[in-house]
């Protein structure tokens, strides 16, 4: 068993976190992950520095083993998709809710280091104000927001209760390479890919004014790695942005741009659950965890659109 664990790390978001991890030369890393959104194939050319296990986290007894005595367990397996959880809430209740408790119970009754959990911005639902600030009271608008939510509150729970130090991320539409963009639950930058290298026309849901606080999967990944680390913030929950938004169209705009074409997108129905608008304060994550987002949308679309058309979705 090596000190590094990653939940969910045959994940696109996972992969890239095993990625760096191994470039940190800490040993070998255990992934658990039971491949229903992940892919083997994400670890292709570093599989070799993986023990991977294709668990379900929902199976307690087959993960509690694997964790015990871990230095840290970076928790992301999920079913992500506010649709998806609106349309199989059950599936996607037990793994989020009753899966991420298993975890961190595991992580507990095992005596692990730290567990950083991968929350989600959409805990916010809509608020009022922008950006987002941590101290929001939270807002759910989907089965998947209230899940995740419910992550956040075990998280700082087994911390005061168990004394397990958890550090919660919440993500803002993190994208980027290896995001597997063929389910009608994939996120909207990857469905973008596919559709601008494929020359088809992507439908926008609602009027495309919508905006995001779409976040470079690199800039994640290290925060993920500076929160495993970080002094003094064993309970607390930290926004994972990169501090900016932009609207729907816009990203189709400079997509296009940046491709050379000129593909004018459907407009479809609003979808439900969404939220309208989410933009991250990255104050709190800049002091206490030395966040420092690196990557423009335009660098972390045009890095994304270089891996799309070599690997050809
Ligand atoms: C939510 C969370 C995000 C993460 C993610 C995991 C918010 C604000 N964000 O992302 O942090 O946890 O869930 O799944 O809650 N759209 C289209 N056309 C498409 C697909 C999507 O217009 O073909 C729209 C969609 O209606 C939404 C936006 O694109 O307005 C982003 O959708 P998404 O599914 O990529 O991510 P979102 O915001 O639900």
């Amino acid at each position: 068993m090596s000190g590094y664990i990653v939940t969910g790390g045959a994940g696109f978001i996972g992969s890239m976190l095993v990625r760096r991890l191994l470039r940190e030369g800490v040993g070998k890393i255990t992934v658990i992950d039971n491949m229903l959104t992940g892919h083997e194939e994400n670890l292709a050319e570093v599989r070799d520095g993986v023990d991977l296990h294709r668990v379900d986290i929902c199976d307690y007894d087959a993960i509690a083993p694997l964790v015990r005595g871990a230095g840290t367990v970076f928790h992301l397996a999920a079913i992500p998709s506010v649709p998806r959880s609106i349309r199989e809430p059950v599936p996607s209740h037990e793994v989020n809710a009753d899966g991420t408790f298993n975890v961190f119970r595991a992580c507990s009754e095992g005596g692990v280091g730290r567990v950083v959990y991968a929350a989600s911005s959409s805990a916010y639902g809509d608020t009022e104000v922008l950006p987002k600030v941590e101290t929001m009271a939270p807002r759910p608008k989907s089965p998947y927001a209230v899940q995740k939510l419910l992550g956040e509150y075990y998280a700082s729970v087994f911390y005061s209760c168990f004394n397990l130090d958890t550090v919660c991320l919440r993500f803002f539409n993190v994208y980027g390479p290896r995001q597997d963009p063929t389910s009608p639950y994939s996120g909207v930058i990857s469905i973008f890919m596919r559709s601008v290298v494929e020359r088809t026309t992507p439908t926008i849901h609602g009027d495309g004014e919508q905006s995001r606080d779409f976040t470079y999967v690199e800039d994640v990944v290290e925060l993920c790695l500076k929160a495993s680390r970080a002094k003094g913030v064993a309970g607390k929950m930290y926004n994972a942005g990169n501090g900016n938004r932009y609207t729907l169209n816009q990203v189709w705009s400079t997509l296009t741009r940046i491709e050379g074409v000129d593909i004018p997108p459907k407009y479809g129905p609003p979808r439900e659950g969404d939220v309208r608008d989410s933009q991250a304060d990255t104050t709190a994550a800049v002091r206490d965890l030395g966040h420092a987002p690196r990557f423009s949308l335009e660098e972390g679309l045009r890095r994304t659109l270089a891996w799309y058309r070599e690997h050809g979705h």
